[in-house]
C-alpha cells in the first residue's frame, strides 16, 4: 500500500530538516519503505481536506490505504511497529526503546521549543532579557540529565532504535543554538544519527524540496 505523507511546501528554516517531516522520512527510510509527499502551503493546513487529516491544521500527516495518522511520535510508533529495524525484538527492550519516544517528544522537546520560541518570537518583548537565561537553563538541566544517562554509549539503550531516531530528531533543533556545543557525548550523539545513510536520504529528500534541487542519492 502506498504511503503518503505531508511536509512544507517551503519550510521557514529553508531544508535545515528541522520541519517534523524529516523525522518520518527518516523512519520510512531506516525500514526500507517507499513513500509519497503532499505537500501542503501553510494556507491549505487550515483548510478542511487537510484538517480532516490532521485536526490541528499542521504537518506532518501519515496516509496508508483507509489508516490516516497524525503526530510524529505516533507516526513513528506505527512505521517501527509494522516494520523491522527501529524496535528490538525482545519485550522488555522494546519496551524502553519506546519509552525513549516518549522522553523525547514529552519530556525533552518541550523546554527546547520553548527556548525557540523565546528567541524567535519574543525577542523584542522587554522582558524576554530575563526570561531567556531561565529558559536555557531548563533546556540545560534536560541536556545534563539526558548526557548522564547516555554516559559514552553509542545509543540509549543497546542498538539504535526508534528511540535513538526521536531523540536526535529532538536534539538536531539545538545545533545552533550553542548549548549543546557543553556536552560532547550529546554532540557526538548527534553526529552518528546524522551520520546513518537513512538520516542522510531523508535529510537530502527535504532539501531537494526547498532548494528546488533534486536529490544526489
Ligand atoms: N506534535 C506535533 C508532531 O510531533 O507531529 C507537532 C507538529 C508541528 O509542530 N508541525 C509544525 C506545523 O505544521 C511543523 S514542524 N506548523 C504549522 C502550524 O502549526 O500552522 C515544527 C517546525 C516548523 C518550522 C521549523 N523551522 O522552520 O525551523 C521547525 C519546526
Amino acid at each position: 500500500m502506498t504511503i503518503t505523507i505531508t511536509a512544507f511546501e517551503r519550510s521557514p528554516d529553508g531544508g535545515k530538516g528541522l520541519a517534523r517531516d524529516t523525522r518520518v522520512r527518516w523512519a520510512l527510510e531506516e525500514v526500507g519503505q517507499p513513500y509519497k509527499v503532499r505537500l501542503v502551503s501553510f494556507h491549505a493546513m487550515k483548510e478542511p481536506a487537510h484538517l480532516a487529516l490532521h485536526p490541528f491544521g499542521q504537518i506532518p500527516t501519515y496516509e496508508e490505504g483507509d489508516l490516516a495518522l497524525f503526530e510524529t511520535g505516533a507516526i513513528v510508533f506505527h512505521i517501527a511497529e509494522r516494520h523491522a529495524g527501529l524496535l528490538p525484538d525482545d519485550a522488555n527492550a522494546r519496551a524502553r526503546a519506546i519509552t525513549w519516544m516518549f522522553a523525547a517528544v514529552n519530556t525533552v522537546e518541550p523546554p527546547i521549543i520553548e527556548l525557540g520560541t523565546a528567541r524567535l518570537l519574543e525577542g523584542d518583548k522587554p522582558w524576554n532579557k530575563e526570561r531567556l537565561p531561565l529558559v536555557e537553563d531548563r533546556v540545560r538541566g534536560r541536556l545534563h540529565q539526558l548526557s548522564a544517562r547516555l554516559s559514552d554509549a553509542d545509543w540509549l539503550d543497546g542498538a539504535f532504535s526508534a528511540g535513538d531516531l526521536m531523540m536526535v530528531s529532538v536534539l538536531l533543533r539545538l545545533k545552533s543554538s550553542g548549548i549543546l556545543d557543553e556536552f560532547s557525548n550529546l554532540t557526538a550523539y548527534l553526529a552518528r544519527g546524522e551520520a546513518r545513510p537513512a538520516y542522510k536520504r531523508a535529510f537530502a529528500a527535504q532539501l531537494a524540496v526547498n532548494t528546488g534541487k533534486p536529490t544526489t542519492e
